[in-house]
Formats: C-alpha cells, structure tokens, sequence
C-alpha cells in the first residue's frame, strides 16, 4: 500500500486529493492545524474514528512553520510521495500579512523539501508543490504555457515563485522527484467561501431567500481560466506517476469575466441581471425574475455593488492557460466546463441557503458570515 502525505489536506484541494487516494487504496496522512474551533469539516465525511482499526485516513497536527514538526512527520509516515498543498491561499490576504505568508507559502515549501533531504529520503518520496497561475501576475503573453515568464504581483505570488523555484532546484541538485503543478483557478462547492466564485454563488443564494440583501464585489472585469477541483487533483496525482519528474500547467484554456460568473449564477437562480455604471458606481439591478426560486427579491431590486475596499493594490487582469502539454504527456481533459461548475456551486449554495431559511423560520437563525 502506498503512503501520501498532504499538507493542507482540510482544504479545498487537499479534501478532494484525499478521497482520491482513498480511492486508489493509498494510506493517506494529512496535517492539519490545531484550531479553536472544529477545521476537520471537508475531510469528516472519510474521516474513520481515531479508535477503529485498519485506518487509511490519518491526521497529524503540524504547521508548514514548523520545522521539527514537519520533519517529525515525514520521519514517522516515511511517505511514497508528498503533496504541498498547505498555503496561506488568498491573494488580497497576502497583502495584509505578506511576511505571515512568505513564512508558510515560500519557507514551507524549503522545510518540506529539507526535511525529505535530511531524512535520506529523496530517492524515495516523489514531491508535489502546489504552484499557481499567479505566478504570471502581469501576463507577458497569451495564453500562458509552461515557458510563458513570470511577473508576480502579490505577496502570495512572490512566496510561491519561490517556492517554483527551490522545487525545480532540488530536482536538478539533488535528483528529487519534485514536481510544480501550474494550476489556474479550480473551485467547487467546496472553495472558501472568500474566494470570488464561492463568494458569488453563496451571496445570490442567499439573497434569493432574502437572507442577504446584496453582494459587494472589487474587479469585476477580471478575467479568470476557471475549472473544477475534482478534475485538477487527478492531475497533481497523475503528475507523480510519470518515468521523470516535470512542471505542468493545468487549465481549462478558456476565460470569462466576474461579471459572467456573476450573470451564470444569477441566471440558474431565475434572476436576470442588468449592470449598470462603469467601475465603482456599477451595480446590478434585478430586471427581471423567472420561476418561482428567487421568491424574495423584487423587479429593481439592487443585488450587486461595487465596494473598493475588494480592489488589491496590485490586480492581475488576466489569466488564461495553455494545457497542451498536460493533455499530450498526461493525456487529460478536463471534464467539467466552467459554466457546468458555476451550476453545480449555485445549486450547492442554494441548498445550503434554504437550509438556513428553514431553521429561520423555526426560530433557529444562526448568524450568517457577512466578513467577506
Ligand atoms: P485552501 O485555502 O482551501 O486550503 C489551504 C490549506 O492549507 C488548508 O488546509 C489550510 O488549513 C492549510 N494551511 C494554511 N496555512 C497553513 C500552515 N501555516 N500550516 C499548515 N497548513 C496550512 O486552498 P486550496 O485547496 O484552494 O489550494 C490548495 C493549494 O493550491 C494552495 O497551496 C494554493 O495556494 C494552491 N493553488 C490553488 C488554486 C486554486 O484555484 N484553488 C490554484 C493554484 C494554486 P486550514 O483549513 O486550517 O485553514
Ligand atoms: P485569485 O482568486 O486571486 O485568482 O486566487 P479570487 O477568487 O480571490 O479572485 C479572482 C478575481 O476576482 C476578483 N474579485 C474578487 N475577488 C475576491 N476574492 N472577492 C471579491 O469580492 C472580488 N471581486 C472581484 C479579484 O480581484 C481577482 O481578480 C486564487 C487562489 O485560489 C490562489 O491561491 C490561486 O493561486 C489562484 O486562484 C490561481
């Protein structure tokens, strides 16, 4: 039976990447942090009481700050292969805590990468780093290949170039397996719900059912290479099954806007939307609801604002993937469009909603999270 270790496994990504490996019958072992409250909620659905017996899922409390946590780890799992995908994630986050965020994105990675070298581990355990599409930052071509330059534009990206980078090093000096998969922007029903597209979905569907009366957003012209989740952590899997170790840029090679991702989701709650403005005095305004779903909004009703407090001090504009080498030496496509997401996020969220207006009406309210 094969070992993974994941850092991040209570994330997005890392819950996904989880189930996978259940799947294909690895030992799967995860590092999560210690948290005041539970932080186990995308992962408890595999999680096996700590009491049973013949366990695949494991957990170990640990932080990618931690050195001698981190090696501790690695020593007592003795992991086939490692996947990096603990991060402090959020880009306009990165800029309140840049120092915070180069300490876990950027050393994290180099006290992962040692802790294997040190332990005599490198012929054995083949790494993954979780690198991204923001490592572009200020595009110098489109669409983006594997050969494309990098400008970063954020704290998070600077700490992930660097992270790119000691992860290609420590292939050419020290013959490791270490691979950086390139992904663009994945979510799912399962995104945080800070990130734009989750921010959307959960937002409208909330104010279908009147429990949200609007959704402040930055950039909404930003352009985005979104796909699925699911489908980009069989590549981070794939990525560490080929005869040598290489870096690969997983997209869907297509682009929309916020605003559509904003029309999509409007558009599966029966809500047709017109914006109206330019930049910060945009808003959109409900002009129209069909069905029966959006029962608390009413024709003129303003559901959209453009708050400035959500622009980033520096923005990247554009992002839009090349997965050519992906689909020839991986042989992948993905299997989910963007739209097809958006439905399946709405859909999620929409439930969710009316769970909360059930529980409303029964004299149940909880408080719903408005700090986005
Ligand atoms: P999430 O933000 O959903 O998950 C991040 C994970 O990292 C969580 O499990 C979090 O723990 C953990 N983490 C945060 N700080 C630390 C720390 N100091 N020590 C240990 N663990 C920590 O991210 P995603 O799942 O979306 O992304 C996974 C990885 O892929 C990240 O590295 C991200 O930067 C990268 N990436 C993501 C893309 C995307 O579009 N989703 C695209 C390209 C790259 P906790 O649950 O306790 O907060
Ligand atoms: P990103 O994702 O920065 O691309 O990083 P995010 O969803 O946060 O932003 C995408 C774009 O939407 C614009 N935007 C807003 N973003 C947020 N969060 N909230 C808003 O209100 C809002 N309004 C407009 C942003 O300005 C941006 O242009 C994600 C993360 O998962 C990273 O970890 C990962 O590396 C990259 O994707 C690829």
């Amino acid at each position: 039976m094969k070992k993974a270790l994941i850092t991040g496994i209570t994330g997005q990504d890392g819950s996904y990447l989880a189930e996978f490996l259940l799947e294909k019958g690895y030992e799967v072992h995860g590092i999560k942090r210690r948290a005041s409250l539970f932080n186990t909620q995308r992962i408890d659905h595999v999680y096996e009481d700590v009491h049973a017996t013949n366990k695949q899922l494991y957990l170990h409390y640990g932080d990618l700050t931690d050195t001698s946590n981190l090696t501790r780890i690695i020593q007592e799992v003795q992991p086939d292969e490692v996947y990096n995908l603990g991060a402090q994630s959020h880009v306009a986050v990165s800029f309140e805590a840049p120092e915070y965020t180069a300490d876990v994105d950027a050393m994290g990675t180099l006290r992962l990468l040692e802790a294997i070298r040190f332990l005599g581990m490198e012929e054995k355990t083949r790494f993954y780093q979780a690198s991204t599409s923001e490592l572009y930052g200020l595009v110098q071509e489109t669409p983006q290949t594997e050969r494309t330059p990098f400008h970063p534009r954020s704290p998070y990206a600077v700490a992930k170039l660097y992270s790119y980078w000691i992860t290609v090093n420590y292939r050419e000096a020290y013959g490791m397996y270490a691979c950086n998969g390139i992904l663009f922007n994945h979510e799912s029903p399962r995104r945080g719900e800070t990130f734009v597209t989750r921010k959307i979905t959960r937002g409208l569907a909330n104010i279908a059912l009147g429990l949200e009366q609007c959704l402040y957003m930055g950039n909404i012209d930003a352009l985005r290479d979104w796909g699925h989740a699911k489908d980009y952590v069989k590549m981070q899997w794939l990525m560490l099954q080929q005869d040598a170790p290489d870096d690969f840029v997983i997209a869907t090679g297509k682009q929309y806007s916020v605003r559509q991702f904003i029309e999509w989701s409007a558009a599966e709650l029966g809500v047709a939307i017109r914006f109206e403005g330019d930049g910060v005095d945009e808003i959109g305004i409900v002009a129209e609801i069909e069905g029966d779903k959006a029962s608390a909004l009413s024709v003129g009703d303003v559901i959209v604002r453009i708050d400035p407090r959500y622009f980033r001090p520096a923005e990247v504009e554009t992002l839009l993937g090349d997965p050519t080498k992906a689909k020839e030496k991986l042989g992948w496509v993905p299997e989910t469009t963007t739209q097809e997401m958006c439905a399946e996020m709405v859909a999620a969220d929409y439930t969710s909603a009316r769970r909360s207006l059930l529980l409303k009406e029964h004299g149940l309210e909880l408080p719903l999270s408005l700090e986005l």
